[in-house]
């Protein structure tokens, strides 16, 4: 099968991303292609996790198996591995970009790439917003999260709640930590339901900023659930979080956008989280 391309985005897929604030773009990176990226971060966390890479968090369990797994934040910005060239061509490739420049409707810029493996038993991530972190100012970011692996709801694919896209970013809740790595929960608006998505390696799943979306723990006994995230920005944006430095557009220019003033939604602790 042909890798899709931007041109090929139709006004239902258009439609589809204004209602539901998400549409799956199928196969638009080829199995050989989602191939090397699988291989590459698997040979990079061979012995482990990488210190300056991987999230190392001293709260895991011993037999926790994001233990040796935990995700890998900004694998783009390590040109000394083999994994960095392969993310940061992976984060500004075209074929993504034609099709963030027609979702955002202006020049995206890259801020934040990440490698999840999600090997069998692992935790998932619990329902949140990803502007809440990005604080992108006005409008908003948009995620395009690319499966490795086959996902789906045994293996821990994401869920997403559809339509939620149009509501305020809210102040999370405490997560529920048996299930789930991280701390924060979004609890789903009255009215909205969640909803579980199959995905193929190789699929492209967009989404905006406000969208409530997560994944559960994967309960498969030998199915990584591997994903390749990247989070992107207007160019033009007015304000970003401090934590993402370095926004690149797609045609490799850093550009400067102004750190994100204010509280946000849960007042100044905001100010002091990290990248999500
Ligand atoms: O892949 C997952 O399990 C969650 C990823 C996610 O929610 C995110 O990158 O914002």
């Amino acid at each position: 099968m042909t890798a899709q391309t931007a041109t090929d985005l139709s006004l239902e897929q258009r439609k589809q991303f204004q209602r539901d604030g998400y549409i799956i773009i199928p196969r638009l990176f080829e199995n050989s292609e989602v191939d090397t990226i699988r291989d590459a971060f698997m040979e990079a966390n061979a012995k482990g996790p990488v210190p300056g890479l991987s999230e190392i968090n001293p709260n895991f369990r011993e037999n926790d198996p994001l233990a040796f797994y935990p995700r890998m934040m900004h694998p783009h910005r390590h040109p000394e591995m083999n994994i960095g060239p392969l993310a940061m061509s992976t984060m500004l490739d075209p074929r993504i970009g034609a099709v963030l420049a027609d979702l955002f409707e202006e020049e995206p810029a890259a801020v934040q790439s990440m490698f999840y493996f999600k090997p069998p038993g692992a935790r998932g991530q619990d329902l949140h917003q990803d502007n809440y972190y990005l604080r992108v100012k006005p409008g908003t970011c948009i995620a395009a999260w690319t499966a490795v692996d086959a996902a789906d709801p045994e293996n821990g694919g994401l869920v997403v709640v559809p339509g939620s896209s149009s509501c305020e970013v809210m102040c999370p809740e405490k997560s529920d930590s048996t299930l789930f790595f991280t701390s924060d929960h979004v609890p789903i608006p009255e009215g909205l339901h969640e909803q579980p998505l199959s995905m193929n390696a190789g699929d492209v799943l967009f989404f905006n900023g406000s969208l409530i979306h997560g994944s559960y723990p994967n309960e498969s006994h030998d199915r990584f659930r591997r994903a390749f995230i990247c989070h992107y920005v207007p160019a033009a944006s007015a304000e970003l979080s401090h934590w993402y430095t370095n926004p690149t557009t797609f045609d490799g220019r850093v550009i400067d956008i102004p750190g994100a003033t204010g509280g946000g939604p849960c007042g100044v602790a905001t100010e002091a989280k990290g990248p999500h």
